[in-house]
């Protein structure tokens, strides 16, 4: 299966598209929202002022500007509440409205991060297995590459324990 998981900055990828975790807002922010921010410069949030937000589970494509990326799709994440507020169902419809703009869109390649995983306080292995299942699950049926990626230390260590096969860049 087309499935990698890479520690890596995703702001360096040369797929066709990276997601960026966002808010519903669209407008930047923190994490790895700010981080794309900066290295696609100000054009991005141009466009994302005429995209008028984001629901939660949901998402939105523009184009990528100064990123190796050809676009950024933008989907907006579950804040935790503890787990029983829908989060996994919100969490999983990110993954699949991600993969289904890109396929619309046609990408070959899409990179993710670990949406939720950050300032929204999903539970890092939960938000991962959550990721995987979902994008395994597209993968039975579409055809294009998937980088799952993981950032800091603690969520390689994590994701090593949970995966075998965690490649670094
Ligand atoms: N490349 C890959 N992953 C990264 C990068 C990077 N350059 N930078 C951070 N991460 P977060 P959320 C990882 O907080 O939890 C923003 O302010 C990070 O280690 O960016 O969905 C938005 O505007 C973590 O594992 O997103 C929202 O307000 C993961 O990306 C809010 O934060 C997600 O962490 C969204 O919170």
């Amino acid at each position: 299966m087309p499935f990698e998981i890479v520690r890596n900055d995703i702001t360096t990828m040369k797929v066709d598209a990276i997601v960026n975790a966002a808010n519903r807002s669209l407008l930047g922010g923190g994490g790895v929202d700010g981080a794309i921010h900066r290295a696609a410069g100000p054009e991005l949030l141009a466009e994302c002022r005429t995209l008028g937000g984001c629901e939660t589970g949901e998402a939105k494509i523009t184009k990528g500007y100064r990123l190796p990326a050809r676009y950024v799709i933008h989907t907006v994440g579950p804040i935790w509440h503890g787990g029983h507020n829908g989060e996994k169902e919100l969490l999983s419809a990110c993954y699949r409205h991600s993969l289904e703009l890109a396929v619309e869109n046609g990408c070959q390649s899409i990179a993710f991060p670990m949406i939720s995983a950050g300032a929204y306080g999903y539970p890092g292995d939960q938000a991962m297995a959550a990721a995987v299942e979902t994008i395994t699950g597209f993968l039975m049926n579409h055809d294009l590459m998937v980088y799952l990626v993981v950032f800091g230390r603690d969520s390689f260590l994590n994701s090593k324990k949970l995966f075998r096969d965690v490649k670094e860049y």
